[in-house]
Formats: C-alpha cells, structure tokens, sequence
C-alpha cells in the first residue's frame, strides 16, 4: 500500500491560534484526507511547537508558570483542530519526554560526527521569529515579519556547521518537487547561491526554558532545530514502526515566512544525522487583513472560532480553499465568505441536492432503481482535471471544478425540465443524479467533510473511496430528505 506523510508546521503557542494557524491546517486535512480517498495508508502529524522563548516571555508577562501557561494554550489548538475536524493522526508537543530525548540524541549525533562546535555569536536576535537577523534583512531597523525592534545578543553559543552542507542543499533545492509551488524555490536558491552560508548557532546560554544540549548543562538547544525535529520525533525515530513505515515525509506544509528553515537549515540537518530529506516542502502564502499579514505580534488577529460559530467549519473550510489560490496571500473577508456560502453552497449544491431528493421522495416515495444513464450529463463530470489539480496542489482549482459540476447539473435540471417528466422517463433522470450526488459526496469530501456526511446519510449510502468516482455502481436508491444542508445568511 502506498504511503503518504503530511505534516504542518508546529504553531507557537504564546497566544490563541489565529486564522492563520486554521488555514494551514485546514490545507494540510484537505490533502490528508485525499489521500485515504485514494486508500493510502496516510499519517498527518500537527501539534505545537512549546520550548520557543516566546513562550516563555508571553508567560512572565501575565505572571503564569510557563509550562501550566503553554499546556492551557496547547489545548486550544487541540481545540482548534476538533471544531475544524482535522483529521490528524497524532499531536505532537515538544515538551514531551519522547520528542526531548530524540532532540538531544540528535543533537548529539550532529555533534559526534564534529558537525557542532562552540564559539561566539553577536548578532541581532528577533524573538517573533526566534531567529538572528542580519542587518540585510532589517526594513527601518525592525523585522519585517513581526515589527519589532530586535535585541543584540552576545554570547558563547554552540554552531553547527550548515556551510559545510552547501552544495548539497543547492542540488537538492534545484531538485524538482522539493519546493513547491515552483515560485516558492527562486528566493531560497539565490539565497544559497549568492549569499554566504553561514554556520547556525544552535543553542543558547543561560536560558531556563527549553531542552538542555546533551553536551553542555548550560545551554539549550536553540528552538528551531528542537522544533524541526518534532517532524522524525512524531514518527519515532530512530527505531520505530511508524518511522520505517513513512519517513521521509512526503508534505511538510508551511507557511512562506519559514520556508528556509525548512528547505535549508532542516536538510541540513538531516544530512549531517543522515537521516533522509523529506520529498517536498509545501509553501502556502499568509492569510492578511487589508493587505497585512495576520499575526499575533502585529496585533491584527482573526480568531477562527468566530467563523465557525457564526457560520460552520465546512463554510470557513469551503471559503479560505475555494477563495485563495494555493501559495498566494489572500485577504481574510466576511462579505466574500457570506456569498460563497450563498452562492456557491446553499444555492448551487445545497439546491441542487433538494431538488433531486424532493422529486425522488414526492414521485417514488425515495426509491430509485439503476436504469439507463444519462450520458449528456456524466460527460459533463472531468474527473482528470480534478485529479491533476489535486497532484499539482492546486487545491482551489480542483474544488472549483468540482463545483463546476454542481452547477452542470442543476443546469442539467433546468435544461431538461426534469420536473415535468413522467415516471420511467424521470426516474431515469434522478438515477443519474443520484449517481453524481453519491460522486459528488465523495469528491467533496476532503473539503467540506461534514456536509458530505450529511449528504451521504439522505442518500442512505456509506463513505465513498475516489475509486468508486463511477457511474453506473449503485442497484437502487432509498434516499430520505433531511433538512437543508446550508442556510443562507441575510
Ligand atoms: O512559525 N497566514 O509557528 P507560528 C497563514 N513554531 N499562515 C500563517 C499566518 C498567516 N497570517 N501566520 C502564521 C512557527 N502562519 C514555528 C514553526 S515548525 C518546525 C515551527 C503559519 O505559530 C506559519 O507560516 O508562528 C507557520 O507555517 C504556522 O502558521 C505556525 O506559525
């Protein structure tokens, strides 16, 4: 069986999730679940990233122990993924024993193998992405990213040695797939290309927060290369099942501001652990509220749960991939999400399966048996291009198709007057679209879960796999109107 490991990015956990963080996963549960349509035996590892010293200053600030005050927000993103329905396979937290033990034995390895060694760093440290920045990167003396004004930091830090990985990392960031989309790749390779490598300080002195280096009591391990390993921890590396059966990871799904830790400085890494890359490093763009970029230091954020009381997670799921080319930025906006779920849900597919199931309940008492299909409408469906979207990771390109279809079909019903048939005639008709609801269920299933739950439990069938996307498969029907699936919103 083949398989396929996803995983996102580990969120600080210094405040609430915000948008941002939902997006992410919520692309990461669309690909998840695809591929177990697909009857791959998939793993989809989140959970948070807790050893950072943001944590650990956002806790002083409110006079909370920082382990009581990361484990209270760790829970609402556990939250976070339950109202979204992400379907994760395991959550990870770096503050677990497992995951610490398997940092400092790599850590270690790194170090035997003489790839770390102490010296001196000065430099100017950005807490927001717990990261040193050069003067280069600086817009007006802040940090782009987060606004703020940088700390300088002098102090004996180990280093590893990333400059010593250089030319391998150029070939394996030129290699096809590793990032994706393609646009994605230009930045870091001319970055690995023009600028210097520099070696990673990896650890820092004096620190109370974080996990201890297995080599010096006073330092811990710097928090990116902790936090990168939760991708090999979560698996169970070295020796575990999990870890044989999926590593490397086929999806590491992040956001763009992190892309270099994880096509650069996390290969890096690995190739001094030997331990094997991952195969693609997914980057999707920022979620923005007039254009800036929604986060917690900017002060802008946008809480999910908001949406998803006001309006259901399928709704926020339908709209954030539907609305926001995969890779691209895309502004956060009520107004737009209230008419796609107008539009698109409630008039399009929400219509759509009332019509065909009122006429099967009204003419048939529910009770469609498999006749003749109606070809005119099944070639309407292009399942390749659904399948080549979701291959090339266009993910708002494939959902649009599928709805394209939806629309097909209600334009099928206008066309045909299906209404004023009679009998056989008819049902022949509601046979066909009873078939493309049951595809449609299972095509739209990755995105918006839940109402094809709700769909599939009128049609009285179970939960489709994307090999059974055909026509023709179903002996008879007994379907049982429940309810609408989407109500519209004034
Ligand atoms: O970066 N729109 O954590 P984080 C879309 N702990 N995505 C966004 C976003 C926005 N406005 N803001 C953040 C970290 N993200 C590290 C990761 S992985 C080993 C360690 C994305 O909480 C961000 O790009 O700041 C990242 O992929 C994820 O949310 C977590 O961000």
């Amino acid at each position: 069986m083949k398989k396929f490991y996803i995983t996102t990015a580990i969120d600080y956990v210094n405040a609430e999730p915000h948008i941002g963080h939902a997006y992410e996963k919520i692309l990461a549960d669309v690909l998840a679940r695809w591929h177990r349509l697909k009857e791959e035996d998939v793993f989809f590892l989140t959970g948070t990233d807790d050893n950072a010293q943001k944590n650990e200053e956002a806790a002083k600030k409110v006079n909370k122990d920082t382990k009581e005050f990361v484990d209270e927000n760790a829970e609402k993103f556990k939250e976070l993924c339950k109202i979204l329905n992400i379907s994760y396979n395991h959550f990870i937290r770096t503050t677990e024993s497992k995951h610490k033990r398997i940092a400092r034995d790599i850590f270690r390895s790194v170090y035997e193998k003489g790839d770390i060694y102490k010296s001196n760093y000065e430099g100017l440290y950005c807490t927001g992405c717990e990261e040193f920045k050069t003067e280069k990167e600086l817009v007006d003396g802040k940090c782009p990213e987060h606004n703020q004004e940088l700390k300088l930091i002098k102090e004996e830090s180990y280093f590893f040695k990333l400059s010593k990985y250089r030319n391998k990392l150029i070939k394996l960031v030129e290699s096809k797939d590793f990032i994706l989309p393609k646009e994605k790749r230009n930045d870091i390779l001319s970055r690995l290309k023009d600028d210097e490598l520099k070696d990673l300080s990896v650890s820092r002195i004096n620190k109370e927060w974080g996990i201890k280096t297995p080599i010096d009591e006073k330092h811990v391990i710097y928090v990116w290369f902790d936090a990168l390993i939760n991708y090999v921890s979560g698996v169970d590396y070295p020796e575990g099942e999990k870890f044989k059966q999926f590593w490397p990871a086929d999806v590491h799904l992040i956001g763009k501001g992190i892309n270099w830790f994880h096509s650069v400085i996390w290969p890096g890494m690995l190739m001094s652990a030997k331990i094997k890359t991952p195969k693609t490093i997914l980057v999707h763009g920022y979620l923005t509220v007039n254009g800036k970029k929604i986060g917690k230091s900017l002060g802008n954020v946008v809480n999910p749960k908001f949406f998803v009381d006001k309006y259901g997670a399928d709704q926020l799921r339908y709209y954030l991939i539907r609305e926001i080319p995969f890779g691209q930025d895309g502004d956060v906006n009520e107004g737009i999400l209230k008419i796609r779920i107008n539009n698109e849900l409630a008039n399009e597919l929400g219509n759509l399966v009332s019509r065909i199931l009122t006429l099967a309940e009204k003419n048939f008492n529910g009770e469609i048996k498999k006749s003749v299909l109606d070809k005119k409408l099944i070639d309407r469906l292009n399942l390749k291009k659904i399948h080549d979207c979701m291959d090339k990771f266009e993910l708002h390109n494939a959902l649009s198709e599928i709805f394209r279809f939806i629309s097909e079909c209600n334009k099928h019903i206008n066309e045909e007057k299906i209404w004023e048939l009679k009998d056989k005639e008819q049902e022949k008709h509601l046979y066909t679209l009873l078939e493309s609801l049951r595809i449609i269920s299972i095509l739209i299933s990755p995105f918006i879960p839940e109402t094809s739950r709700k769909l599939n439990k009128q049609l009285g069938i179970k939960n489709g796999l994307l090999d059974e996307c055909r026509f023709g498969l179903i002996k008879s029907y007994k379907v049982k109107k429940e309810g609408i699936l989407f109500n519209k919103i004034e």
